[in-house]
């Protein structure tokens, strides 16, 4: 793709210019960008009042030092950040993420996505993203405890339940949520709604774990649907094994797929009776370990070391819910050529341009993350209005407006693309379905 808008391509110059070594952020910008182009053709009013320029802009960056102590009392420090990138619809809000590959760009590109990603949803939410190049990866659970307290103890000046409200992403889950939680109080001495994914006993939302792994299955089951397909009888490939993952292979179960494949960042596991999940939670959320112990108690599974090679295993569905950038264009080729139909991403880009490019293509149904794995925040979002009432749902009460919302995401980013004459093209339509709330609210409250 390239651009056709002198203005646009003008604006991703800049934008490419002063940002030159964070790839993954250009990557995001250059994508939005290049599907607002139409928007853009049919509304000068928006060029008028510096949309773009703005929107590319954080409204803030804060990077700071975390300094912790291991178990043996050495000490380390780790770099921080919260990129707190628009506001015009809601508080901040996006996940906070726990990995060495980590740093600015990175989080810039998250921070980038959300804004579109919350817009999406129809809750009142801002795009902001944060994290640490912190490695979770085995280290105690008093040295995690330590790093999220240390990392809480700079990053409360900045957030609140009305200004910035974090929650987790890779390497944050209820453990760390937990911790941090808990040192927000402490420094604050204020009980509020200010992370998500909260424990069930202090404001957690019911359904908040299971929900981007859901929300990827309904978000799925619409685009199957619509074109006369559906989860049933399907087999299914999920890459990753976390969070993310867990729930997409337990709700696409559900709905009579079978899932085969799961991988980590080491290798994946084929198992053709299909993914036992009660055995890859306790290896993954109980012990902590590697998606290979699998094959030590499954005996017919098998497993292979590198974690690309799961893209070459046939299937039908593939749910790319690992990292950025997992699925590149040999990946879509392999899928491609085994016959895949339908690709939904459940990680933030987990495909690179060129693979996305491949599936459009050659006619896969393809929904891009960040309409695919809204329900996540989607369910932040929900967990928000609980804290704030007080109150709270039944699992069945949120997983079925978790449900609604993901309906309703992907009838209006088809709906978009339809109507600025993409049809069939989420990528588009999600990119601008996602701008438009959001551009409406900056222009109306001014510069
Ligand atoms: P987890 O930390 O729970 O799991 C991450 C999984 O991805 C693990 O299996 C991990 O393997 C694998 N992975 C991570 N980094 C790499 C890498 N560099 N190469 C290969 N595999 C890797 O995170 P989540 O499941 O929460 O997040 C997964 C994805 O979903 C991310 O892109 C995240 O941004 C996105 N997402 C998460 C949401 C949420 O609510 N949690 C909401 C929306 C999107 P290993 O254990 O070997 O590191
Ligand atoms: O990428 C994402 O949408 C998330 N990690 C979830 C963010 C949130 O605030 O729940």
């Amino acid at each position: 793709m390239s651009f056709k808008n002198e203005y646009v391509k003008s604006v991703y110059e800049n934008v490419a210019a002063k940002n030159a070594h964070q790839k993954e952020y250009l990557q995001a910008v250059r994508e939005v960008l290049e599907s607002l182009e139409p928007v853009i053709e049919k509304r000068p009013d928006f060029v008028k009042a510096g949309i773009l320029e703005q929107i590319v802009e954080p409204e803030r960056t804060i990077s700071f030092r975390v300094t912790w102590m291991d178990d043996a009392g050495k000490i380390h420090v780790n770099k921080g950040f919260r990129v707190q990138y628009n506001s015009a619809i809601g508080p901040y809000k996006g996940g906070l993420r726990l990995h060495p590959s980590v740093n600015e760009g990175v989080i810039k590109f998250l921070g980038f996505e959300q804004i579109f990603k919350n817009s999406l949803t129809s809750l009142p939410m801002g795009g902001g993203k944060g994290g640490s190049d912190f490695d979770p990866k085995g280290k105690s659970d008093a040295e995690v405890m330590r790093f999220c307290q240390a990392f809480m103890t700079e990053l409360q000046k900045h957030i609140g339940a009305d200004t910035d409200v974090p929650a987790g992403d890779i390497g944050v889950g209820a453990r760390e949520i937990g911790y941090m939680f808990g040192q927000y109080k402490k420094l604050r001495d204020e009980f509020v709604g200010v992370l998500t994914g909260k424990g069930l006993s202090f404001g957690g939302s019911l359904a908040r774990t299971q929900a981007t792994g859901y929300g990827l299955c309904y978000f799925t089951d619409e685009m199957l649907k619509a074109a006369g397909k559906s989860f049933k009888g399907a087999t299914v490939v999920v890459s990753g094994s976390g969070n993310v993952a867990i729930y997409a292979v337990e709700k696409a179960t559900q709905l009579g797929a079978k899932v085969i494949a799961m991988s980590d960042s080491n290798g994946y596991i084929v198992d053709e009776d299909g993914i036992d999940l009660d055995l890859v939670k306790q290896i993954k959320e109980v012990e902590r370990k590697r998606i290979k112990e699998y094959v030590a108690v499954k005996k017919n599974a098998k497993y292979t070391e590198g974690c690309k090679g799961i893209w070459t295993v046939k299937c039908d569905i593939a749910l790319p819910c690992a990292t950025q950038n997992e699925l590149d264009l040999d990946g879509a080729k392999a899928l491609v050529a085994n016959g895949v139909y339908a690709v939904a991403e459940g990680a933030n880009m987990p495909s690179t341009p060129e693979a996305v490019e491949c599936f459009q293509k050659s006619g896969v149904l393809f929904g891009p993350a960040k309409a695919a794995n809204a329900g996540g925040v989607a369910t932040s979002g929900l967990e928000m209005s609980q804290n704030s009432m007080r109150y709270s749902w039944t699992f069945e009460e949120v997983d079925e407006k978790l449900h609604g919302i993901m309906v309703n995401i992907y009838k209006n980013a088809s709906a978009a693309a339809k109507e600025y004459g993409m049809e069939g093209n989420l990528v588009a339509g999600a990119n601008i379905a996602g701008f438009l709330k959001v551009a409406e609210a900056m222009k109306a409250q001014g510069i």
